[in-house]
């Protein structure tokens, strides 16, 4: 459908008026909001997140395109819940503690929330124990750490074992990842998945 096309477009290139006008016009004409949501916004979000894993686009189109995305996602919030139309899962995602740092950590949400996550930001400094009450409370399947020091990246392993001791291991998968984070560090620790950048941490999360 031509519309659904322009609301892709539109996102690619950041135009987040014309997106939420598109959006709106999408479902006055009656098209279905998973519709909307699947070959518009989100078909957009794709090719973003392709195209920012080959080095084709940089973080500001990222943002910009995630700022879109968040618009018109935010016009169809209320429909998709009359509609019945379910998240495809929980999040929280924080920088650990000690670490300040949170353009990346916001990229992976933004990444996220646009592939249809319901993401909990718990923002930067975050203890251990407060990844883990999260998950509990709010029923999350994941949890994400972000690290940009390699003073803070062991925070991570504390995360993992407070998900241990509170008995959630098994039901939260623990997502790590940041500048100093690596693939053998996230086997060292025992954590789930290590994912190199935010494309990468939207597509292993759905
Ligand atoms: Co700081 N800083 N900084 N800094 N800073 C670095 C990280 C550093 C490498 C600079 C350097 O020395 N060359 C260095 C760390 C050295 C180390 O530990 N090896 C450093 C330092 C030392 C410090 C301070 C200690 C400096 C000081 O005060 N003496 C201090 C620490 C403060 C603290 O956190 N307690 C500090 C402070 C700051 C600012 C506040 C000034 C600012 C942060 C602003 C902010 O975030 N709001 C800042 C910045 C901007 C940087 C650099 C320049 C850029 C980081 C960034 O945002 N990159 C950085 C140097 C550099 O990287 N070139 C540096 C862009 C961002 C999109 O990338 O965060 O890597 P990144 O995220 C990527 C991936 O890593 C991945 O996806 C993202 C997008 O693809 N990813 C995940 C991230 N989290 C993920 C989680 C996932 C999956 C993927 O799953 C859960």
């Amino acid at each position: 459908m031509r519309i659904l096309t322009e609301i892709s477009e539109n996102l690619q290139k950041g135009k987040a008026t014309i997106v939420k006008e598109l959006v709106q016009q999408a479902s006055d004409e009656g098209i279905p909001v998973q519709q909307i949501l699947d070959e518009g916004l989100l078909a957009g979000m794709s090719i973003i997140g392709e195209k920012f894993k080959n080095n084709e686009v940089f973080v500001p189109e990222v943002l910009v395109a995630a700022r879109a995305m968040n618009m018109g996602a935010a016009l169809l919030k209320p429909l998709m819940a009359s509609a019945g139309v379910e998240a495809a899962g929980k999040v929280c995602i924080g920088t650990v503690k000690g670490d300040l740092h949170d353009i990346g950590k916001n990229l992976v949400k933004m990444m996220m929330e646009g592939k249809g996550l319901e993401v909990i930001d718990l923002g930067t400094d975050v203890a251990p124990e407060t990844y883990v009450q999260t998950a509990i409370d709010q029923g999350c399947q994941i949890i994400c750490c972000s690290a940009l020091l390699t003073t803070t990246m062991g925070v991570m392993e504390e995360v993992v074992k407070k998900a241990d001791e509170a008995g959630i291991r098994s039901k939260v998968k623990i997502m790590v990842g940041g500048a100093p984070v690596t693939q053998t560090f996230c086997d060292q620790i025992g954590a789930d998945c290590y994912t190199a950048d935010a494309a990468v941490a939207m597509c292993r999360s759905a």
